[in-house]
Parts: C-alpha cells; structure tokens; sequence
C-alpha cells in the first residue's frame, strides 16, 4: 500500500487579486498566501509519508520576477527529498516552456517531464508508470494526451496532464481532449490539472481536477487543496481532497426581498458574514457581499450605499477581528413592482414588460435571431471576457442577468417619467 499527492495551479508567488478596497486588509498574509499554501502541502507530504507528489501544470504564475519564487520552490524540494519523497511536474500554460526565461537545476528527486513527447517513468518498486508531458508554450491547441503511450504491464498506471479536458467554463481550451481519449488508454489515475475548481470527473478509471492549493481572487472561493490517493493492490482504494489554503474567499449573497427597513438587511447581512466566517473553518475569510431581490427598501440601500458599506466593513470586523475582510460590497437590489398588476394596468407599458419577460435571451436562441452574432461577440474586448467580472457569451446565465437588468431599467426609467400604476 502507498499513498501520493496530486496537486495542480499552484500559481507560486501569484498575487491575489481584486483586493483593492481592503484598505484594512492584512497585505502580507495576502503576499506569501500561495508560499504558505505549498509549505502546507510539503508539511502534508511529510506527515502522510507519502511516495510521491504529483504537480499537474501551472507551478508557477508566470515568468519569476527573481530568483526568489526558484530558491523557495528547490528548498521544498530538498526537505521532500530528505524524506524519501519523488516529485514529478508538468508544466501548464501559466510556466510553459516558452513563459519561463529563467530556471534553476532541480533536486534529483524532482522530475520535470519532457515538453518535446510524453515520458514515462517507471518506479519499480512501488508497481507504478508514470507517463507526462508539459506544455511548451503557453497556448497548446493539440491534443497531447493522444500521443500517451497505452498502459504498462501490470503496473499501476498515471497520466500526468495540463488540460482543460472538454472544456470548462472560465477556462482557456488547452490542450483539449475526451473522456473517452484518456480512458481508452488503460491508466488507472488521470492527475490533471488547469481547472481551480477541483472536480473528480470520473471514478472508472479515475481522472480527477485537484483544483489550486490557494484561492486567488473572489471566482476561485471555498476550501482550496489537493487530492491525497490511497493505493493498494494496484487499485485506487482512498480519495481525499485535503484542504491547503491559508486563505479563503467566499461569497455572501444576501436577499433583502422580505426586508422591511435597514435594520432587517442589517440583521440578515449578519447572518450571512456569520456563516462564511464559519465556513472558513478557522482560516481568515475574504467575502464578497451582494445585497439582492426586489425591495421596499431599495431606495435607501440606493440612497444610503456608500455608508452602509463602511457599516458592514465595520460589521465584518466585528465578527471576524482579524479573520474576516470584505472584498467589496454590492448593491444588486431592484425597486419593488407588482409587474402583474402593472401590466394589467398600463396596456403600452404592460405589453413592453410581457414582451421583455417573455424574450428568451440565451446562447442559443441569439444565434437563431443572428448568425452573425458569433463573429461580433469574438470581437470583443478581452478586457471584457477576462479579470474581475468576465462576461462569458455563453453562459445563458449571464444573458438572464442582463434581460433582468434592462427590465428593470427600463421599467425605472419609463415609471420615472410618469403613468405610475
Ligand atoms: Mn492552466
């Protein structure tokens, strides 16, 4: 019997990000997050006593500023070392071959796989092939995995890959390849990585998303950490996702619908910062909070919003001390309307809100309306596709969002300039 760790975007040195409104925010402990998040798992690996550790892509953000970001990762490396521990790498897009100007040799227990074809390695005395490939630059649009040898002997075998498989929402399709791809190759472990949200895809044979070991910004929220895997008798028989993060970011989504005055948001945003507190589970918390739904105290969360933040800033503190910061605050609200009645009421207003209710704003039925739709939304801006808050053109969610928005503006703006129901 042994056990392994599979880690992947490690992202070492990476700032966090979307911090800029925490002006009480503990800044080094946002600094050396991802360090401390890896010590985490050099202290896991040690205390398991596990044979070796898989890192799936992304080790590190980007280019090293210094040496510094090299040094540290070597150091763990020699303490793993030290212990008897093997360590295999591939690179991802973020430390492709082509991103990375500088290197440093590596310990001897440390492999990094070939960009140039799919290595295996053989530990003989564990049973166990392990076969990688890394990325060589940072956009990889062919399917690496279709190269991987078929499955060794009677070993226990690995695929080692940076991949966005299918591909996953909120992430670049690297590397793609199927399901059917990667089962057709007999391993008995797939351990990739490239997508932050950890997602054990399939048990038979068994290809796992660790998810990063740090969350980095308020899209990467929850435990963060890796996946420790037992194996006996050439057989997968434990799975254990095995929390790493110093950090951890939530979102605090608060409807105020049924609020009647200040207070009750008040008292209902406490219960919200209450439970993200808790769900850090003793980590300190980074939230974000939304205040949404329909309201009758819309107007004064409108009219109010800029001290409310600062009383909920000062609520955050008073729960969390040190533990919990609000990322930012939202006022996501919308004024009260009994649109039924509304459009009962007022037969041109009424009929606008049926037919802006009754538009299937979607992916889909926008191309029906327009083929030409898809050539204008690849144009544009990656600003707007990326960072804080992407707009995904595919995600209907979004569009659902925006009808709702233009709803609400319009009925707003035309309630404004008289004929209120
Ligand atoms: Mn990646």
């Amino acid at each position: 019997m042994f056990t392994f760790i599979h880690a992947a975007d490690i992202h070492l040195d990476s700032p966090l990000r979307g911090l800029e409104l925490a002006e009480d925010a503990p800044l080094d402990q946002i600094r050396g997050a991802t360090r401390r998040a890896f010590d985490n798992l050099v202290e896991l690996a040690i205390g398991e006593h596990v044979a070796f550790v898989l890192i799936a892509g992304d080790l590190y953000d980007d280019d090293w500023k210094d040496f510094n970001t090299g040094l540290f990762f070597n150091q763990r490396m020699v303490r793993l070392k030290e212990a008897g521990i093997k360590v295999f790498i591939v690179s991802g897009n973020h430390d492709a071959a082509s991103q990375i100007s500088k290197t440093l040799r590596l310990p001897d227990n440390v492999h990094l796989f070939s960009t140039r074809k799919p290595e295996t390695l053989i530990l003989e005395e564990l049973e166990v092939a392990i076969h990688g490939q890394s990325f060589a630059s940072r956009s990889v649009t062919e399917d690496l995995s279709g190269n991987f040898p078929r499955a060794v002997g009677k070993h226990f075998n690995i695929g080692l890959l940076h991949t966005a498989l299918t591909g996953r929402e909120g992430h670049a399709p690297y590397a793609p390849c199927t399901l059917d791809g990667l089962k057709a190759k007999g391993y008995h472990y797939w351990a990739l990585g490239h997508v932050h949200q950890r997602e054990v895809v399939n048990e038979t044979p068994w290809i796992v998303f660790p998810g990063n070991i740090q969350g980095r910004h308020i899209r990467e929220t929850g435990s963060k950490g890796c996946t420790l895997v037992t194996v006996d008798g050439g057989e997968v028989t434990q799975i254990e996702h095995q929390p790493l993060d110093v950090l951890c970011w939530q979102r605090c989504l608060v409807d105020v619908s049924d609020c009647q005055n200040v207070d009750e948001v008040y008292e209902q945003t406490q219960a919200c910062l209450e439970k993200a507190l808790a769900a850090g589970d003793g980590r300190p918390v980074i939230a974000r909070l939304e205040l949404h739904g329909s309201s009758p105290v819309h107007q004064k969360l409108q009219a109010q919003g800029a001290y409310l933040s600062e009383e909920f800033r000062n609520l955050a503190l008073d729960l969390g001390g040190q533990g919990l910061w609000l990322e930012r605050v939202r006022f996501k609200t919308r004024e009260q309307l009994d649109l039924e009645t509304f459009m009962q009421s007022d037969e041109a207003l009424g009929s606008l809100v049926k037919n802006l209710l009754e538009l299937d704003l979607a992916a889909k039925s926008l191309h029906d309306i327009d083929p030409e739709i898809d050539a204008f939304l690849n144009k544009l801006p990656p600003e707007l596709r990326s960072g804080e808050d992407p707009f995904d053109p595919t995600a209907d969610e979004q569009w659902q969002e925006l009808r709702t928005d233009i709803q609400n503006l319009l009925v707003a703006q035309l309630l404004e300039s008289g004929g209120a129901p």
